[in-house]
C-alpha cells in the first residue's frame, strides 16, 4: 500500500459519495445502470482465475480476449495478506488469505499489461496479454 495507493482511494470514494448526490436525471440513472452491470450482463462475461499464493501468482501470464470486458476471480490462498496491484490497469485489491474477490475489467486493447502483488514484489510479478 502506497501513499499512491491511498490517494487512489480516497478519491474513488469521494467520487462515490458524489455520485449519490447527483440529482437523478437520465445521465445519472445510465451511469448508475453502467457501473451496476446487469446480472444478465455479468453471466455473459468471460472470468479468468488468478492464484495468489506464498507471494507467487498462478498463472503469471493471463491470456485475455481484447476489447472484451471480463472479469477475474482473483484467490488469495496466504500465508499472509496479498495485494492485486497494476498501475497501467489502475486496479487495486488488497486481499486477506483465504479471500476471493472478483475484479471487473473494462475492455482492453491488445497488448500486455503488468500487474503484481503489491505485498511481494520480489517474486509475484504478472502479465494480462490481451489478444
Ligand atoms: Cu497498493
Amino acid at each position: 500500500m502506497t501513499t499512491g495507493c491511498n490517494t487512489l482511494f480516497r478519491s474513488r470514494r469521494d467520487a462515490r459519495t458524489g455520485s449519490l448526490w447527483l440529482p437523478v436525471g437520465l445521465a445519472g440513472l445510465a451511469l448508475l445502470l453502467a457501473l451496476a452491470g446487469g446480472p444478465a450482463r455479468a453471466a455473459d462475461m468471460p472470468t479468468f482465475q488468478l492464484l495468489m499464493k506464498d507471494g507467487r501468482l498462478f498463472p503469471e501470464t493471463l491470456e485475455v480476449p481484447a476489447n472484451t470486458r471480463f472479469r477475474l476471480q482473483v484467490k488469495n490462498e496466504g500465508p499472509g495478506a496479498a495485494e492485486f496491484e497494476s498501475l497501467e490497469l489502475r486496479k487495486e485489491l488488497v486481499l486477506a488469505p483465504g479471500v476471493t474477490r472478483t475484479l471487473v475489467f473494462h475492455p482492453m486493447k491488445p497488448g500486455t499489461y503488468k500487474f503484481f502483488d503489491e505485498f511481494h514484489q520480489d517474486t509475484a510479478q504478472g502479465r494480462i496479454v490481451a489478444k
